[in-house]
């Protein structure tokens, strides 16, 4: 069966309008377009948005075209899976009842056309997250993420953005920084392709890695934000593709 499935991460979508970010939801768009022609499958990895705390009752207006082309990618026919990321972990029932989008805040390990794939943020991969691990285990706590909620969403969201604004390290290393995270990865990859996967994808690192063994490929997504990458799934390869290039050869 020839399936056409799309997987992208860190898209970082910010509360606030600039030309960067202009030209990053215009082809993200063109991007949710050609997943639709395509009737394809898209599995989200994580940040897509730069900060997203779901409140019972109040969404975050700003979002709405992002919202509405996801809801209609989803009404088109095709499958939207979101892997919270550790910018967007908090979404809840808005994204699985109103988008129709399936949620999952762990990684996760699937069959795609008979192929196994093994699905994360990547968020708490380095050895040198521990001290973010600490930070996620009180972030993810139900009676943090309640008290969260109590306070006024202006001013969450004004907290939320300020926070995810200083959490630049990945978008400012060194390249023997950048070269160190990326044997990480692929340590970690090759940890879940002895697990038995085919495909390991992460996000997070924001470093467009494709690394093939005998055993399976591992991808890091890179980004939408510098790099513009995605990977793409015909049934039986993966590749790793930057947006708007190659694109003739997809159709
Ligand atoms: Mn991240």
């Amino acid at each position: 069966m020839n399936q056409n499935v799309y997987f992208i991460s860190d898209v970082h979508l910010h509360l606030y309008d600039s030309p960067d970010e202009k030209v990053k939801r215009e082809r993200l768009f063109e991007f949710l377009a050609e997943v639709r022609r395509n009737k394809g499958a898209l599995y989200i990895l994580g940040d897509l948005f730069d900060f997203w705390f779901e409140y019972r009752t109040v969404i975050p207006g700003f979002y709405l075209p992002v919202l509405c082309q996801l809801r209609e990618t989803v009404r088109a026919g095709c499958e939207l899976h979101f892997l919270g990321g550790n910018h967007d972990y908090w979404v809840g029932s808005f994204f699985a009842n109103t988008l129709g989008i399936t949620v999952h805040y762990n990684p996760i390990d699937i069959l795609i056309s008979g192929h196994r794939f093994h699905l994360t943020h990547g968020d708490g991969i380095l050895r040198s997250d521990r001290g973010y691990r600490l930070m996620r285990y009180f972030f993810r706590n139900p009676l943090c993420i309640r008290l969260f909620g109590l306070l006024h969403p202006d001013l969450a969201y004004r907290l939320g953005a300020k926070i995810s604004g200083k959490s630049r390290r990945l978008t400012q290393r060194s390249s023997s920084l950048e070269a160190s995270d990326r044997q990480e990865i692929i340590a970690y990859g090759l940890t879940q392709l002895a697990a038995g996967a085919e495909f390991v994808i992460t996000g997070h690192f924001h470093l467009p890695t494709e690394f093939r063994t005998e055993m399976g490929t591992i991808f890091n997504l890179g980004d939408w934000m510098k790099y513009f990458s995605f990977a793409y799934f015909n049934g039986q390869n993966m590749q790793l593709c930057y947006w708007p290039q190659n694109r003739s050869d997809q159709e």
